[in-house]
């Protein structure tokens, strides 16, 4: 099949989600086109199968804002006549699904015609989607999508909830190349970063305040008075010069590290013990998932998705939003008995399993070709 994927090309989780189905798409043979502004991080190598366009929005003084969408969908149209595509793809609903919607209609002008398939990531919906300013032109797109998925059975329950739907939404969870994972062979080089008898916390987001940032400071602040820690904050974004603040005024300097973004997740989760994700909201937690594959249970928020990623007891804990007293407990209870640390490293790797982009993908696949065949 030839597969146009709409994304954003950034380090968020549905930028990697979209670009690793791409990727693996590929490699089975399917001809992938990805359109956006930026080549997306996770892609190196550009392949006869595996294509990039880019989408220039000129600046015009006349605009305060830069009309992205219009450009997308005619950046679309170009390539779907240019390559003869069967399908266009697109992840996160805003301003995605809204273009693609435009570029179906022009291309059915020229006789064209070419399904289109929405995945809803969480954020499009239940942070900025159902926002009144956005609501209608959000549910329409969904509404008029060919098929509709979402990445967890919470997220399709808040997209039921939030909007009419007319669309019955397909649940088609996020998974991971467990395959490239094991392939890698990274070196865990732990004592670059801790000494010998020292844990590693790490916890990596876009540091948005719904990822509630200080609640990882105040857990590590509890955890830190029992057990010798580090703590590793990985990545960029608005509430990282509060949590820097925070480290002064509570003396945490010495013991936290903020590392920026970063492309060598692998290699840091490698030598990580316990990952940290107290999200107000997380309609999957794909990070939660990076760090069970490589072994490291998860103490997380029990919201959204993240119960049907993470198993209470088994492959970490999940706690009420906001009770760091309860996230500290449990992280300790993890950590500070060598062989229950050891068990709980082994089922998180376990329950990462199910999410093996092997099992998943036939789904995509499945419904790419249902798509195809209803617009014929
Ligand atoms: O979590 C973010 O802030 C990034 C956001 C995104 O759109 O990239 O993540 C959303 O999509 C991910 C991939 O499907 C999910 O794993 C995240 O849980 C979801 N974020 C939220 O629901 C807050």
């Amino acid at each position: 099949m030839k597969i146009v994927i709409v994304c954003y090309p950034t380090f968020g989780g549905s930028g990697v989600v979209a670009t690793e189905l791409g990727l693996y798409l590929s490699k089975k043979g399917h001809e992938i086109h990805f359109i956006t502004y930026k080549q997306p991080v996770r892609i190196q190598n550009l392949t006869p199968l595996l294509h990039f366009h880019e989408v220039h929005v000129p600046t015009y003084d006349l605009f305060k804002y830069q009309p992205y969408e219009l450009a997308l969908s005619s950046r679309m149209v170009e390539i779907v006549k240019k390559y003869k595509i069967d399908l266009l793809h697109v992840h996160y609903a805003i301003p995605h699904a809204y273009a693609a919607y435009m570029s179906k209609k022009m291309l059915e002008d020229e006789g064209i015609s070419i399904p289109m398939i929405t995945t809803l990531h969480g954020t499009d919906i239940t942070l900025v989607g159902s926002h009144p300013f956005y609501k209608k032109a959000v549910q329409f797109s969904i509404n008029n999508s060919e098929y509709v998925t979402a990445v967890s059975q919470s997220l399709k329950e808040d997209t039921e909830r939030l909007f009419e739907v007319s669309k019955d939404i397909r649940v088609i969870p996020n998974f991971i190349d467990l395959s490239k994972t094991h392939q890698r062979n990274v070196p865990c080089n732990k004592d670059v970063i801790a000494t010998g008898d020292q844990f590693v916390i790490t916890h990596i987001s876009n540091f948005r305040p719904l990822k509630r940032i200080i609640d990882i400071l105040k857990v590590f602040e509890k955890v830190r008075k029992k057990l010798n820690v580090k703590l590793l904050m990985v990545g960029d974004g608005p509430e990282k010069e509060r949590a820097k603040w925070y480290c002064r005024a509570h003396k945490l300097d010495d013991s936290v590290l903020f590392l920026g973004n970063s492309n060598e997740i692998d290699e840091i989760l490698c030598f990580t013990d316990l990952f940290l994700l107290p999200s107000e909201q997380e309609s999957f937690g794909l990070v939660a998932l990076e760090a069970m594959i490589h072994s490291v249970p998860v103490v997380c928020s029990d919201v959204g998705g993240l119960p049907e990623v993470v198993e209470n007891g088994y492959s970490g804990y999940l706690c009420p939003v906001g009770d760091t007293n309860a996230m500290a407990e449990k992280s300790i209870y993890i950590l500070e008995n060598e062989e229950r640390h050891e068990q709980f490293k082994k089922q998180a790797y376990e329950c990462s399993k199910k999410f093996d982009i092997k099992n998943v993908i036939v789904h995509y696949e499945n419904l790419y070709e249902e798509a195809i065949k209803i617009s014929d």
